[in-house]
């Protein structure tokens, strides 16, 4: 229901998008330098690939390839979560999939808002990983009625935001000049404060609760904790941040290096230590200190894939962090990416494979051949595609892996950060503060193949 003269939502996401990337450049020199090393790492595998270019190109221009895929906020009430979903709305993004990251020790769990349908993806992918603080989880009651304290105290979306929001559902949409002061209200609540919310004692004791509780707790809003562009070679980057001055994570999250990539890989630099000011009791004065909590990240996608592949994704990893568990220092990164790629080998390398063996989503369409001959209605897909008038290309994976997830959260909380919670998700709580379900990720992979195969069914 877009109102004639609207900006359209896919409009508005990319307007917010690298209004972001702008201000986290600006922001987070590293990053910056994190960005230039991906552009040059992606314009060299380009050079190096004339086929893989021409596919980029022919698949939707190659000035895109570096521009950010995802960043990630953690959020402190319900009443936040809940406005951020409206707020994500308004840009055509909307919460998919539910991530329990208290089994990795993390005292949060999480959603992603992005596109969900075909076309808006591929116009503009941006996703923001969104996690709540789970106050349920920490021990000490005085501890938790303080930051719950703080929190409600605190109001993270301007008051321009909030009425624009607002007008958006209400009329279905905004006009060229609400778009761009939407952007730049949003961007209030996503931007960096340099002063904390709260006296260093108190910031001490979150952080002492969990590092994480702090980051939540002591700042005015939930700032962008990092911003993730994509890479053609991700191996290489990893390879080549220290060169540039910048310290990558232990290993890269996700599956190995293959021929036919699935599912996620992802590395990010380590969080920053950040110069911070904190009340001073009750004085009005400040005392400096440090918090560090942002980072880069970059990522490199591939297959969706079904349940069955998404399981044997799951268990092949499982194997392999039982044979090597990689360490936060790095020391053992050689022998846990080499268990990694030796566990992996049952798993299907060829495209034809995956799909013959039912393990991830393609979408289907006509060849040349088949738009000037097209199949005879009733045609079984298979004999189609047996007589080269059907083809079929992955769909590409859009969503996060809780592992992986962990691996990220973890390395920038602070190598000697570990802690235990007891596994409890909670999907029904988190989705009574979302104040909507979150949308299951493999129904929308599965209506985007079913769509396809329908799409070349009915061509005559
Ligand atoms: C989010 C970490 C998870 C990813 O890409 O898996 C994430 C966070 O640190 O807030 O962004
Ligand atoms: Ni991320």
């Amino acid at each position: 229901i877009t109102r004639a003269g609207a900006t359209s939502a896919d409009a508005i996401r990319t307007l917010f998008s690298t209004a972001m990337s702008e201000m986290y450049r600006t922001e987070v020199p590293a990053y910056q330098t994190l960005v230039e090393l991906v552009e040059e790492v992606n314009a060299a595998v380009l050079a190096a690939d004339p086929v893989e270019r021409h596919r980029l190109e022919a698949a939707g221009g190659l000035a895109r390839i570096t521009e950010e895929r995802h960043g990630a906020i953690r959020l402190g009430t319900a009443n936040e979560l809940s406005t951020m979903r409206r707020l994500f709305a308004v840009m055509g993004m909307y919460p998919v999939g539910y991530y329990d990251l208290s089994e990795a020790g993390v005292p949060v769990h999480s959603t992603a808002f992005r596109p969900v349908d075909g076309e808006a993806l591929s116009r503009n992918p941006f996703r923001v990983f969104t996690s709540l603080l789970r106050l349920d989880l920490i021990a000490d009651a005085d501890l938790r009625r303080e930051a719950e304290q703080v929190l409600a105290g605190r109001n993270i979306f301007t008051p321009g935001c909030l009425a624009l929001i607002e007008k958006a559902e209400t009329e279905g949409g905004l006009d060229e000049e609400d778009a761009d002061r939407f952007v730049a209200e949003a961007l209030e609540t996503f931007r960096w404060h340099s002063r904390a919310n709260v006296p260093l004692d108190l910031y001490n004791r979150l952080h002492d609760a969990h590092r994480l509780i702090a980051d939540v707790v002591s700042f005015k809003g939930p700032h962008i904790n990092h911003l993730t562009p994509r890479t053609l070679d991700i191996d290489a980057v990893q390879r080549m941040m220290p060169e540039k001055g910048i310290a990558p994570k232990a290993v890269v999250e996700g599956p190995p290096t293959r021929r036919c990539p699935i599912l996620l890989r992802q590395t990010s630099f380590k969080a920053l230590s950040e110069p911070v000011d904190f009340r001073d009791g009750d004085g009005g004065g400040w005392r400096s200190g440090v918090h560090t909590a942002r980072f880069g990240e970059i990522e490199q996608r591939g297959i969706a894939l079904t349940p069955k592949g998404r399981a044997l994704y799951d268990t092949l990893l499982q194997d392999s962090r039982r044979l090597v568990a990689p360490a936060a220092d790095g020391s053992n990164a050689g022998q846990y990416m080499a268990a990694l790629r030796e566990v992996f080998a049952p798993f299907p390398d060829s495209w034809d494979e995956i799909r013959r063996d039912g393990l991830g989503y393609f979408t289907y369409s006509l060849t040349e051949a088949g738009r000037s001959n097209p199949p005879a209605p009733g045609t079984d897909l298979e004999t189609s595609i047996g007589r080269g008038l059907v083809r079929f290309d992955p769909v590409v994976y859009e969503d996060f892996l809780p592992v992986s997830a962990a691996g990220i959260f973890q390395s920038n909380l602070g190598d000697d950060a570990q802690q235990d919670f007891t596994a409890s998700p909670n999907q029904q709580r988190f989705e009574a503060d979302l104040g909507a379900p979150v949308l299951n990720p493999f129904d929308l992979y599965a209506e985007i193949e079913r769509t396809s195969i329908a799409a070349c069914v009915a061509a005559k």
